[in-house]
């Protein structure tokens, strides 16, 4: 009987359904040998160690954060030093002992936990910034299983690293692991980067790290979206997704409340576009933002800040009919999230940095061919390696993202079938389904646990001096 796949998240989907991102994505993979997904329960309750939440048509085992784990490890250490890290804000990151220690802590747990449930010949996929140290920690146990990782946000810049309490441990921790899954090449270069830097690590000329005695691959993986569901989704069924308020034209925007996504510098860009461009006509901002890790003051500052900013733009351009800003601060469904951006004249993703981001998949995903709108993207935001042919934009500069939506809304039929077609492409080359064999699949071909002697026809080539063969090299 072949091995199941484990994966393990920091958050398990508790609903029966198995609708939205990343549960669709595993789906199959984990559907397919019997597989089992491992992650925290959102509520607190009295269980330790795994309890079933599930097992159909796959095993779902969660467990419980602590109080303390949720203060100090999810949104202390993971969400208050890891993510403004791993996004070029280390001037959020706010360090604290009792933010690493619980890390640590809590990655120690859950290792024991998987531990007794994993299996040799089992594949185990770790999914995140959370979870780092788990492949270290359950090598530490004896596991020898194939286990992959990846990071859904991106790669930190060597020098940023030197802010963590234990900078050489990134290098330690993913180097247990016998395939690092990076969203970007550029990732990808910034991660080889940290190992050709430390001392202990030996890189190899296609992509693989020999560290102390172990065998890492690092490649990328651009995530994506499943393509046709979306795009059924967004097919139009005659609702009318406003109901009674349709705007006459508008441009959407559709994020989490991240001080990560550029939100300031999008509504400021369209303050702009209606001071310089406008010229008469009169488009909305549709902004929705649901409210996202609320607790960290970041995320309270940037909340007030979007108010004041709708709320000051309004104030200056509405009229008795026309709102130009409207910024929904809930969730929307997705159903209803589809079919406006198939309305939508153009989208704005600004992000300061991003791992991925999926909307600006799902935007192309949702358009009409024959008559589709315009994708602006954020140079910074890992969708913009391959959709080359979006109206690309710098997100710090609110001038030239305000040309860039007046670009948009005066953009030629022909011109925005042409852009269309080459992002459209992107997003089906990197469809969910296919991100999620292709890793596994990659992680079946490692060698797996074996010691550096046996490896001794892998020889060292050459230093990894240009990255940019590493992608296309590895894996094959
Ligand atoms: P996020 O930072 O959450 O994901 P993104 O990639 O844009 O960002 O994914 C968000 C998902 O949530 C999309 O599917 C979107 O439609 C949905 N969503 C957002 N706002 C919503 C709303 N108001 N109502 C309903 N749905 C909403 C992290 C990384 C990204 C990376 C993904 C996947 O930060 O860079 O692309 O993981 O790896």
């Amino acid at each position: 009987m072949p091995g199941r796949l484990i994966v393990v998240s920091n958050r398990i989907p508790t609903g029966g359904a198995t609708a939205g991102g990343l549960a669709v994505a595993l789906h199959d993979g984990l559907a397919e040998n019997g597989g089992i997904w491992i992650g925290a329960h959102p509520e607190p309750g009295p269980e330790e160690g795994l309890f079933e939440i599930g097992s159909d048509p796959y095993t779902r085992l969660a467990f419980r954060l602590s109080p303390e784990d949720y203060s100090n490890y999810y949104l202390g250490f993971s969400n208050s030093v890891l993510w403004p890290l791993c996004h070029r804000r280390s001037d959020l990151v706010d360090l604290r002992p009792e933010f690493y220690d619980q890390y640590l802590a809590l990655n120690e747990r859950l290792a024991d936990m998987i531990a007794e449930v994993a299996r040799p010949d089992d594949d185990i996929w770790v999914h995140d910034y959370h979870l780092l140290p788990i492949a270290h920690a359950l090598r530490a146990r004896g596991v020898s299983c194939k286990i992959g990782y990846f990071l859904h946000i991106p790669f930190p810049a060597l020098g940023d690293m030197s802010v963590l309490p234990d900078p050489g441990m990134i290098a330690a921790w993913l180097a247990a692991y016998d395939l690092v899954g990076l969203q970007t090449r550029a990732d990808t270069a910034r991660c080889l980067e940290m190992f050709r830097a430390d001392p202990r690590a030996e890189p190899f000329a296609d992509g693989s790290i020999k560290f102390e005695e172990r065998l890492v691959r690092v490649r990328s993986f651009p995530i994506g979206i499943a393509v046709d569901e979306f795009r059924q989704m967004a097919a139009d069924d005659g609702t009318a997704p406003f109901g009674s308020e349709q705007p006459e034209e508008f441009v959407i925007g559709v994020d989490r409340l991240d001080y990560s996504k550029g939100l300031p510098n999008r509504f400021r860009a369209f303050g702009e576009y209606l001071e310089h461009h406008a010229k008469g006509r009169r488009p909305c901002l549709l902004q929705v933002a649901p409210p996202s890790r609320e607790v960290v003051e970041a995320y309270r500052q940037i909340t007030e800040e979007l108010e004041e900013l709708s709320g000051r733009i309004n104030g200056r351009y509405a009229q008795l009919d026309w709102t130009p800003i409207r910024y929904i601060h809930r969730s929307i469904d997705r159903g209803r999230l589809a079919m406006l951006h198939r309305q939508a004249s153009a989208c704005l993703v600004t992000s300061l940095a991003d791992g991925m981001n999926l909307v600006a998949k799902e935007f192309v995903a949702a358009q009409k061919p024959e008559d589709p709108g315009v994708l602006i993207l954020s140079r910074f935001a890992g969708a913009a390696e391959d959709m080359t042919e979006a109206l690309l934009v710098n997100p710090y500069d609110v001038g030239e993202m305000a040309s860039a939506i007046d670009a948009a809304l005066n953009m030629p039929l022909e011109e925005r079938q042409r852009r269309h077609q080459s992002c459209l492409r992107a997003v089906e080359n990197s469809d969910i389904s296919l991100w999620t064999s292709q890793f596994l699949q990659a992680l079946a071909r490692c060698p797996g646990t074996m010691t550096m002697s046996a490896r001794s026809t892998h020889k060292r080539r050459e230093s990894v001096a240009d990255t940019t063969g590493v992608e296309s090299s590895i894996g094959t």
